[in-house]
């Protein structure tokens, strides 16, 4: 809460004042009239609403924030319905296929024929599983590895290549070491389509931080302590979205309720943006040029970028002008949403730094002497946020966070949203 009493000095002086600050350019783009406004609604005068001195309420148009505005895809807009192979195929083809019928090894698909990803950088932004150490319980054939679920190819037909393929084991499992613990939204499972999908109708997928032991079942592991579980008893056709709910883990596994061989065509696992972790934290900046302009303003839940309305950070005109939140855990963060100022100066958030690590930030610390830091992760911005960006971090560890000027300048952010979610202990 600010105070409502800060500003004690006559009006004529505080106009005085304002032209002052205004000709030092200390709010260009402002006049005298604003910093007036800006005292006025720290005021007792000013009206509940938040309105301005004038009785206007501003008007924002502020487009959906980019984490809302793209909802998850339903996997059956991603794919189109197959046929339920099963109900086609004689019960022979139930079973495996024997080796004879396996593509010959020296006839399957070269990798660089199998289909492109459009993109592996976005790929790999998208599925945290691609390319990471799967393992399965058994593997029936050499073509059926482990790491054909997660090869970014979603091709169930078992004679393309790149489904995996147990033996007929109990309980037959398949895992995916991630690498590293974050949060997942989903897990996307595919099955295999050419035949026998029925195999794969009544399953668990299990994630946790802690390994997954070999001779673990269902029955051990739904009960195990810091283990997500779900069970699905739904044929993937041919695939299924799991919904995780920002459950934390760097182990992944899907297994088999019962004796029976398991083949999947892929498994992806899909980050979360997880919760706004810096909402309410201790904020801190290089200096508050005004008492309603503090630190704190940035992470009050409020948007709103009229500098009047008390929702926005203000520095001084600083050497590399720095805001910065202690979430006060490590957190694995998805993404950095800052706000800009909407009422003028816009501009002012032009060439920025966004920081995230998981040791404190020094006061003196520029932009230079942290980009190349080790352990810290560093995006340098030249956009204008109009009135947000989205920075997305991939999945990168960190407590605190700073939004820190290339130069001499005024730093204001209306809101630093930090999306993401905690960690528990290593
Ligand atoms: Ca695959
Ligand atoms: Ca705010």
């Amino acid at each position: 809460m600010r105070s409502r009493s800060s500003w004690t000095l006559p009006k004529d002086c505080r106009l005085a004042l304002g032209c002052a600050l205004a000709a030092g350019s200390l709010l260009s783009g402002c006049d005298g009239s604003e910093m007036t406004a800006r005292r006025d609604a720290a005021a007792p005068a000013v009206d509940a609403s938040g309105g301005l001195p004038d009785g206007t309420v501003p008007s924002l148009d502020v487009p959906p924030r980019t984490d809302e505005a793209a909802p998850p895809l339903d996997s059956s807009q991603l794919q189109p319905d197959l046929p339920a192979t099963d109900d086609l195929a004689p019960p022979q083809d139930l079973l495996p296929p024997p080796l004879d019928l396996f593509p010959p090894l020296d006839q399957a698909p070269p990798p660089q024929e199998r289909p492109a990803l459009d993109s592996t950088t976005d790929a790999k932004e998208s599925n945290l599983a691609l390319g990471k150490e799967a393992s399965q319980s058994s593997t029936y054939a050499a073509g059926a590895v482990a790491a054909s679920a997660v090869d970014g190819n979603t091709d169930g037909n078992f004679y393309d290549g790149s489904v995996t393929n147990t033996n007929l084991d109990a309980y037959a499992w398949w895992q995916v070491d991630l690498q590293e613990a974050v949060a997942i939204d989903t897990i996307v499972v595919w099955n295999r389509t050419d035949s026998a999908s029925s195999r794969l109708s009544d399953y668990w997928v299990f994630v946790s931080t802690t390994p997954f032991e070999p001779l673990e079942t269902p029955t051990t592991l739904k009960n195990r302590v810091a283990t997500w579980n779900n069970h699905q008893t739904v044929t993937p056709n041919p695939s299924t979205a799991i919904p995780v709910g920002g459950a934390v883990g760097r182990y992944v596994r899907v297994q088999l309720n019962k004796t029976e061989y398991l083949t999947l065509a892929e498994v992806e696992v899909k980050l979360g943006n997880g919760t706004n972790v810096a909402l309410g934290k201790p904020a801190s900046q290089s200096s508050t040029i005004a008492k309603g302009a503090v630190a704190a303003s940035a992470v009050d839940g409020s948007t709103d970028g009229n500098f009047a309305n008390g929702s926005v950070t203000n520095t001084n005109s600083d050497p590399y002008a720095w805001w910065q939140v202690d979430l006060g855990f490590v957190a694995t963060i998805s993404s950095i949403v800052i706000w800009n100022r909407t009422d003028c100066c816009t501009a002012r958030l032009s060439d920025y730094w966004v920081f995230v690590s998981e040791s404190p930030f020094a006061a003196t610390d520029t932009p230079a002497t942290t980009q190349g830091r080790a352990g810290v992760w560093s995006s340098h911005q030249t956009t204008v946020p109009s009135p947000s960006v989205s920075i997305a971090t991939g999945s990168v560890r960190g407590r605190y966070v700073r939004v820190q000027l290339s130069g001499t300048e005024y730093l204001h952010v209306a809101e630093v949203q930090v999306m993401g979610s905690e960690l528990p202990p290593p």
